[in-house]
């Protein structure tokens, strides 16, 4: 398992129910459009933490149903709640999924004991491997080189996600770790992170520029450095775009130009505004240019 993940927007009806033809015409263009390598489902593009356990089961079925099979599926089933995760753990490995992923438990100022004490949990009850998902910025969960490596160390842990800009530690786990695979997520870090021999990544803008990480990702692995770093740099347009008007309503902007119903965030999240679709449209423009 390796290669670009998309990690797959979450696509409302206008209640904030799931729209399941939604995440199916998604799930389409990130197949058939963007070429990605696999999905990355429920996870904090996917808005996870404002859904019911209904919701996250019903978009992990309705994926599973449109992309067994063709692309690699990870389903993020991290919480801070142990009996909901193996709940969709366990889900998730009848639906044939081939990984299941888990944010580091958040809220609760856990230390590094109970961290491990959540991963040993989630990683035994699991029929599938577990990809630990460290993300800082979001949680305020940040770890030492240590408590992560004992993390990866963990039985049925096979690998991390890897949302932090901290290239020392990187490297180190790499370095520490050479048989775990390693995500970077951080689309913005893509080119560097891959040179550092990450075994791919997983990211939100990839929803609509997977075919251009795809090229980032396979021009550094073959050294072809300068090339490589035209399309970071065509990546990093649509970063900033997106981070300056709103991550993930500008990415659904963009996806609802290309035809996708990818609707509104879900509340308490703002619903999309004008200055988010004229982003959206000068962004596809963008798009349309490079090709
Ligand atoms: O998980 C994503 N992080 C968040 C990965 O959604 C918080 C990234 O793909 C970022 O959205 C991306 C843009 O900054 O790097």
């Amino acid at each position: 398992m390796n290669g670009i993940f998309s990690a797959l927007l979450g696509v409302f009806n206008a209640d904030g129910d799931i729209n399941e033809d939604g995440v199916r015409a998604l799930v389409r263009h990130n197949i058939d459009k963007c070429g990605i390598d696999g999905l990355y489902v429920n996870g904090s593009t996917g808005e996870t933490f404002l859904m019911t356990m209904e919701m996250r089961k019903k978009v992990l079925r309705t994926v599973a149903d449109e992309a067994k099979g063709q692309v690699s599926l990870i389903a993020h089933v991290g919480g801070i709640c142990l009996d909901d995760v193996n709940e969709l753990s366990k889900e998730a490995a009848d639906l044939g999924y081939d990984a299941i992923s888990a944010v580091t438990p958040f809220y609760y100022k856990f230390t590094p004991d109970e961290l491990r004490l959540y991963y040993t949990n989630i990683a035994e009850k699991s029929a599938l491997p577990l990809i630990a998902y460290y993300i800082p910025s979001l949680t305020g969960v940040t770890m030492s080189i240590d408590n992560l490596c004992s993390i990866l160390d963990t039985p049925n842990v096979s690998g991390l996600k890897f949302t932090s800009n901290d290239f020392f530690a990187l490297e180190r786990l790499r370095t520490a770790r050479p048989e775990k695979l390693i995500f970077s997520g951080f689309d913005e870090m893509l080119l560097p992170m891959t040179v550092l021999g990450t075994n791919g990544a997983i990211g939100s803008t990839y929803n609509i520029i997977g075919h251009w990480a795809k090229k980032i990702y396979e021009l550094a692995s073959a050294g072809k450095l300068d090339e490589a770093r035209v399309w970071q740099q065509h990546v990093n347009y649509v970063v900033s775009e997106v981070n300056n008007y709103g991550l993930y309503g500008t990415l659904k902007a963009v996806c609802t130009l290309y035809g996708i119903p990818a609707g509104n965030c879900k509340a308490p999240m703002a619903p999309i505004s004008f200055r988010q679709r004229e982003a959206a449209r000068r962004i596809k423009d963008y798009m349309e240019k490079v090709k």
